[in-house]
């Protein structure tokens, strides 16, 4: 039985889910929820996931929201060892990032919905402390270099010898970055491992239409983006 997904293709955790998916190999069938049409608020969509968010998915009579939970449901059902290691201690360790991620990375797309998303979609002014906002990324953005990639010395995070949900999931969010178009000069460990997980053709592939936003919204997209989406 195939796995359902219902997504947004421009959602950063709904493509960490696609990616399992693609990169698993695992069958699935694709469900669009349209956010701008607030999809995600009818009483059907309601049923599966409560908090109207997406992704969600359905497996026969598994019914799953909120994306971390759902890629180690389909890591360990799909025995995607890689993913998401069995050992307790080396889940545990792995945890550590999946927990931080939701009040740290995930920074990244709040302050480009505040400063794109919102302005661009629904011509909501941007707030006025953008100065203050981008230090405050920088702070995350810096954690996320020394903390979990060793300062340069890991290629993926916590120093996993192959990619995790854990990357699967940060990759999605440090997409965002591309909208805000900051300079990646100062952050260059960051830089190399946004370069190289984005090289997984599968990682790559479900961005396609987060990549076309960028390019349509983002004025003078500087160059080390243009690179990796090209
Ligand atoms: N912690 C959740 C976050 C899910 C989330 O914030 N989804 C957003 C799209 S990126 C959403 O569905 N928003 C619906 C809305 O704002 O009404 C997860 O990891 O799945």
């Amino acid at each position: 039985m195939s796995i359902q997904l219902y997504f947004n293709p421009i959602s950063q955790p709904s493509r960490a889910v696609h990616a399992i998916l693609v990169l698993g190999k695992i069958p699935h069938d694709l469900h669009v929820i349209d956010l701008m049409k607030q999809e995600q608020n009818t009483p059907e969509y309601r049923k599966i996931s409560p908090t109207g968010n997406v992704p969600s998915i359905v497996d026969g009579d598994v019914v799953l929201f909120e994306s971390h939970a759902i890629l180690k449901y389909l890591a360990k059902k799909f025995k995607l060892e890689n993913l998401y290691p069995s050992d307790i201690v080396e889940q545990a360790r792995l945890d550590q990032y999946l927990d931080w991620h939701h009040t740290g990375t995930r920074n990244v797309t709040i302050t480009a919905r505040d400063f794109v998303f919102f302005p661009v979609l629904f011509g909501k002014p941007a707030p006025e402390n953008k100065e203050e906002r981008l230090k405050e990324l920088e702070w995350y953005l810096k954690t996320f270099e020394e903390v979990f990639l060793g300062n340069g010395k890991h290629q993926y995070i916590l120093g996993f010898a192959e990619p995790t949900i854990a990357d699967l999931s940060a990759i999605c969010e440090l997409a965002s970055l591309f909208l805000l178009n900051i300079d990646l000069a100062p952050l260059p460990h960051l830089h190399k491992y946004i370069k190289h997980i984005l090289s997984i053709p599968e990682v790559k592939q479900v961005h396609e239409a987060a990549f076309g936003f960028t390019q349509k919204f983002t004025q003078n997209l500087r160059q080390e983006y243009v690179d990796i989406i090209q």
